[in-house]
């Protein structure tokens, strides 16, 4: 092996405590039955799927598309692609037919891996788009790409990768509505995960929650990385349980959630200061906290949650400190209602829409550049140029599409997003692209998405269709067909017929106008 191997897998096994033997990842059956990794069992197991990988002889690059449920396997899959220098391209298992038909004839994976259940539609799909090799992993351990990894060797040694080679790509949507593969490199997600370690002060005996989906960056990098570099065990958990999250908490040390996952917490009877007593940090992120939630947190549980910002493009950005930041003065107060600083490495800017950085306190729009921004979108240089901006020095600035401020103590807050975006239980629903699938439906002239006040998921989407002259509408009907073509969350709660919609003198949709009507319905 050359020792200049930038592969994140490499550094993440070296990171394995010396004892293989303890466990690593602590978990359960579908009946409840204790099931116990030990850090062997991560490293053979991955190796065992890296050989299967390498033994198809599928050319350097390859994608290896990934649509299943939550599983530890579905972990080692993810890590036996690193392992293996092939490109990851994880899929919400909620994305429907239409959206995996455009991820895989966007990506042309060389590998797709589904879950049996689905290996009717998906197999399909993947053939006409000549992928060649299609498994199957279910829950339990079953599937075809576990009984074929069974005849690999259990050894495997890690590709040799550059910081520059890329290491997944994760789609993500746009104000066209068109999914953009984020293009991730290895030394974006090393560098991350390695300040991470130390900026939120990860410990030799903590232990990690785990109860994020792993198909997007909080709960497959952020999550899963902090836990691995740090050879710290994890509880994992297919699906979120307010109750089984709780009673996790008296062996566990860092849990890391969406803020409905808190809010869904404080519900509990059960969330007192003693159960989080033995809990260490508590960390919130991809969607804004809202400050009622962070206060009652703190007066239930004695702990500050500390709340961060990233994004698919970027991984983390921005963190409340852990301990005393010297850079900011040696600030180490979690502020609610902010996303803290820019971590170490991380530069950020507020600029106005002509591109002009703003003064201390203003709000515009948030530029961002450092080493794990990603390295364009992929095999669309197009829409890459436009998404980076260059200063006066020559410096390239990812435009995010939020809106925010940085105050005179550094603080970042996020206030807005200049992307028409709603962001749902943690998960992004552009309106673009709901708003496209309704105004395709028979008898709808124009429709407008947009994003309300929800007190569970933070936000939800409602839907205004105009109907074409004589045409009549039914919301309910309009919902239904939606289901039936996007992902669950993606679907609006409610959908109103009205005669039109809200237009300024330019033409333009005022949304603003659209929210403010309907921002009473769910609180
Ligand atoms: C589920 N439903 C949602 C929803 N999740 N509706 C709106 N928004 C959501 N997020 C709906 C389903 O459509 C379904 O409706 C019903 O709720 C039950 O579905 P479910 O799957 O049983 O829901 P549940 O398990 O309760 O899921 C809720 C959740 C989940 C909060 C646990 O959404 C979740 O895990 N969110 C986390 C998302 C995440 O990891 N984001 C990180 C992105 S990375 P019906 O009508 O069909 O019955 C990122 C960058 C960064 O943003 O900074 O981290
Ligand atoms: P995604 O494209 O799914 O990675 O989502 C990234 C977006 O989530 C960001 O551009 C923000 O709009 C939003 N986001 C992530 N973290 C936070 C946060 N702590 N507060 C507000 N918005 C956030």
């Amino acid at each position: 092996m050359s020792h200049s191997s930038q592969n994140l897998f490499t550094a993440l096994r070296a990171a394995f405590p010396a004892d293989l033997d303890q466990v690593a990842v602590e978990t359960a059956t579908s009946a409840g039955e204790p099931l116990l990794y030990t850090w062997r069992d991560l490293d053979r197991a991955s190796a065992r799927i890296a050989n299967l990988l390498v033994s198809l002889k599928i050319p350097e690059g390859s994608r290896i598309a990934v649509q299943v449920e939550k599983s530890v396997e579905a972990m080692l899959l993810y890590l036996a692609t690193l392992r293996a220098g092939y490109v990851f391209l994880p899929l919400n298992t909620a994305y429907q037919s239409a959206e995996i038909e455009y991820f895989i004839g966007n990506a042309e994976p060389a590998v797709v891996v589904c879950t049996p259940g689905n290996f009717g539609w998906v197999s399909k799909i993947a053939f006409n788009a000549g992928t060649q090799h299609v498994f199957t992993l279910g829950d339990e351990r079953t599937g075809s790409l576990l009984e074929r990894a069974a005849h690999c060797g259990d050894v495997h040694e890690p590709a040799v990768k550059g910081a520059d080679d890329l290491a997944a790509i994760l789609y993500t949507s746009g104000t066209t509505g068109r999914s953009k593969g984020a293009m991730l490199t290895h030394g974006n997600l090393l560098s991350n995960a390695v300040m991470l370690k130390d900026y939120w002060g990860w410990q030799p005996d903590d232990v990690l929650i785990h109860a994020l989906p792993i198909f997007h960056v909080h709960g497959l990098f952020v999550a899963i990385h902090g836990a691995l570099i740090n050879g710290s065990k994890m509880i994992w958990m297919a699906k979120f349980d307010p109750k089984a999250a709780i009673a996790a908490m008296a062996r566990a040390t860092v849990f890391m959630g969406v803020p409905t996952l808190y809010v869904r917490m404080l519900a509990e009877a059960a969330l007192t200061k003693a159960a989080a007593s033995h809990m260490r940090l508590f960390i919130s992120g991809s969607a804004p906290l809202l400050i009622e939630t962070f206060k009652e947190w703190q007066e239930r549980t004695g702990h500050t949650i500390l709340e961060r910002y990233g994004m698919s493009e970027t991984i983390m950005l921005t963190s409340n400190p852990y301990a005393a930041d010297a850079r900011h003065g040696g600030q180490v107060e979690r502020r609610g209602a902010t996303v803290g600083f820019p971590l170490p490495g991380v530069g950020l800017r507020v600029v106005d829409d002509a591109g002009q950085a703003l003064p201390v306190g203003e709000i515009g729009n948030i530029q961002v550049q450092g080493p794990n921004v990603f390295q364009g979108y992929w095999r669309m240089p197009e829409k890459t140029k436009e998404e980076f901006s260059a200063d006066e020095h020559g410096g390239r600035w990812f435009k995010t599409g939020d809106v925010g401020r940085v105050d005179e103590r550094g603080y970042v807050s996020i206030v807005g997003r200049s992307k028409d975006l709603i962001i749902s239980g943690g998960y992004n629903v552009y309106a673009a692209e709901i708003e496209g699938y309704s105004d395709d439906m028979p008898g709808v002239a124009e429709s407008a998405l947009v994003g309300v006040p929800h007190p569970d998921f933070g936000e939800v989407g409602v839907a205004v269709v105009i109907a074409k002259p004589g045409a009549k509408l039914d919301g309910e009907a309009i919902i239904a067909a939606l289901k039936s073509q996007l992902a669950n969350f993606k679907i609006p709660k409610r959908c109103f017929v009205a005669t039109e919609l809200p237009r300024n003198t330019m033409g333009k949709v005022q949304k603003n106008l659209l929210r403010d009507q309907y921002k009473n319905m769910f609180v």
